[in-house]
């Protein structure tokens, strides 16, 4: 018989990815709570739903997230909505006899000033980037927690930290999202809109990584059949590129011609977050999506939802 996998967060990018990627294999039987069926915040909800659905896997993919001037801006609401979720689903899990449950967090939980590229030992080594200290501290938290079940009760609670993720199903708020989607959703709207000039936040300068979320996914199911994980693994592309080329190549994506040009007034955030996968690739996962390639699915699938009024933007 299959096994009943949880996907918590499934109507987000990544649980939707996810999703599609357990229907393709087949290789689980998903069980699913939309937010009107199951708030993940209540915590009386989610160990009635996780005694009743007896689940034996669980993914965490739920999360609030949002880019460097949301997690800014919101610092409370990363922190305690991010923690009350940790919680709520591993201590559930846990009452509910989940063997297996698989915490996603993200690159952010390393020190500003980590060694690059950021091998998975340089956690709390140092100072974080302040920009995105609550959400970190709440997915370190979350991290930790999870190792801290697997040692004392003997369950395989273990977790995988993402490093930037894009594509289909992303937010593309001008505002809260982060800066592939923001991106794609300025330079399409310049183009049609015929304007002379798109301006970027920052200095241009910062480097960062990106992975496509289908590969994401990929990685999460993959890591589900190691036998021994470690606590911990990073997942990530493997080369980062600076704001300023990533920019250059949405503008190319979606054919925008005009000037890019700079909004020093908005944070760079941290300068450089390029993750170590070396432990993660020695299990035998490679990520298959080039981000030149992944624009344009991005760019597709932001088509798409705009034209059938699905664009998500919160
Ligand atoms: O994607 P982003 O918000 O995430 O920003 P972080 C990355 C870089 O892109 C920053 C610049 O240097 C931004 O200043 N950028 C340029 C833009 N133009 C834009 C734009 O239009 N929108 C956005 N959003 N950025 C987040 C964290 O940090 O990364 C989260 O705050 C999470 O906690 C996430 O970890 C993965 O990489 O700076």
């Amino acid at each position: 018989m299959k096994k009943r996998l949880f996907i918590a967060g499934h109507t987000g990018m990544v649980g939707s990815s996810l999703v599609r990627a357990v229907l393709r294999t087949g290789a689980y039987e998903p069980v699913l709570a939309t937010r009107r069926e199951l708030d993940l915040l209540d915590s009386s909800a989610v160990v009635r739903f996780m005694e009743e659905k007896r689940p034996d896997i669980v993914i965490f993919a739920a999360a609030k997230v949002g880019g460097i001037l949301s997690n800014s801006t919101f610092p409370a609401d990363f922190l305690y909505d991010n923690l009350v979720l940790a919680t709520n689903i591993v201590h559930a899990s846990f009452q509910a006899g989940v063997q297996r449950l698989l915490f996603l967090g993200s690159s952010c939980i390393y020190p500003k000033f980590a060694p690059q590229p950021i091998p998975e030992n340089a956690l709390l080594t140092g100072a974080l980037e302040e920009t995105n200290e609550a959400y970190a501290i709440a997915k370190i938290a979350g991290l930790k927690l999870c190792a801290a079940y697997r040692k004392q009760h003997g369950v395989l609670f273990h977790s995988a930290m993402p490093t930037n993720l894009y594509g289909e199903g992303d937010n593309y708020h001008p505002n809260h999202s982060h800066v592939i989607p923001g991106l794609l959703h300025r330079f399409h709207s310049a183009k049609e809109n015929r304007l002379p000039e798109v301006a970027i936040w920052g200095s241009g300068t910062p480097r960062r990584e990106f992975l496509y979320v289908d590969d994401l996914a990929s990685a999460c199911l993959h890591l589900l059949t190691l036998e021994n994980p470690p606590d911990w693994l990073n997942v990530g592309y493997g080369s980062d590129i600076s704001i300023l080329e990533l920019a250059s190549a949405v503008a190319r994506t979606v054919g925008y011609e005009g000037r890019i040009v700079l909004d020093s007034e908005k944070p760079d955030g941290t300068p450089r977050k390029l993750l170590d996968t070396s432990l993660l690739r020695a299990t035998g996962w490679a990520p298959k999506v080039a981000l030149e390639d992944g624009l344009v699915l991005a760019h597709k699938a932001y088509e798409k939802a705009k034209a059938a009024g699905q664009l998500r933007v919160h």
